[in-house]
């Protein structure tokens, strides 16, 4: 397969609800992080067809969607919601949490998660909190940073620096700028980088 070529990828299910989850049928990628970010974007990037639904209003997404890739072997990608959403009532966000647990306390191969977060602003304190129940679930993640093409040039380097130094990320984090084919390219390599080295160390029992 040509390094970073677009995937072979198909909605699998929508799930509202833990009894809409699919059975577990491989490794899976999850998206997570605040509403807005772009996790439906980068999904759509990666896969190289707009198959998730964005919006530019925060709260697109409302349900766990599963996405089936055929790169040379098969996995999946999950977008979930977002999280910080203020404007949303207290029903809607405990709502939220309730999916999103079911999904992470289902069992599944839940290979790794990637974590998107806004370049603009860094880590923001619901991210500290996300990233403080990943390490509670020994969750591996991979950090992404988006709308890295909302930040002048000049000012990018000494941010990056700044948000590194206190992320704990499998890769070192890429920033990417919506749909842009050589991050997206970049981006899949990745991904199959982990799942292969995940698959390894779990065939050695680590
Ligand atoms: N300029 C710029 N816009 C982006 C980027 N990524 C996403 N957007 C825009 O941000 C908005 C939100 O994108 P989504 O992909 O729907 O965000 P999401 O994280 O899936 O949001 P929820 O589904 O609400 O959790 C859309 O208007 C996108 O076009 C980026 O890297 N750069
Ligand atoms: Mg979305």
């Amino acid at each position: 397969m040509t390094v970073g070529a677009a995937w072979k990828s198909d909605l699998l299910r929508t799930a509202f609800n833990k009894g809409q989850l699919p059975p577990p049928a491989g490794p899976e990628v999850v998206f997570v992080g605040r509403s807005n970010v772009g996790k439906s974007t980068l999904v759509n990037a990666l896969l190289g067809r707009k198959i998730a639904k964005v919006g530019s209003k925060p709260g697109k997404t409302r349900s766990v969607n599963f996405y089936s890739v055929d790169a040379g072997r098969v996995f999946f990608l999950v977008d979930l919601p977002g999280y910080g959403y203020a404007a949303r009532g207290r029903d809607e966000r405990e709502g939220w949490w309730r999916l999103v647990n079911e999904y992470f306390s289902d069992p599944r191969d839940i290979a790794f998660v990637v974590h998107l977060v806004d370049f603009r602003h860094g880590p923001l304190a619901n991210d500290d909190e996300l990233t403080a129940w990943l390490d509670e679930m020994d969750m591996p993640r991979l950090v992404v940073f988006t709308k890295g093409d909302k930040v002048p040039r000049g000012r990018r380097q000494g941010l990056y620096s700044k948000y590194v130094s206190g992320l704990v990320s499998i890769l070192p984090p890429l920033v990417t700028s919506g749909v842009n084919d050589d991050e997206a390219g970049r981006l899949r390599d990745s991904i199959i980088q982990i799942i292969d080295e995940l698959g390894r160390q779990a065939l050695r029992g680590e």
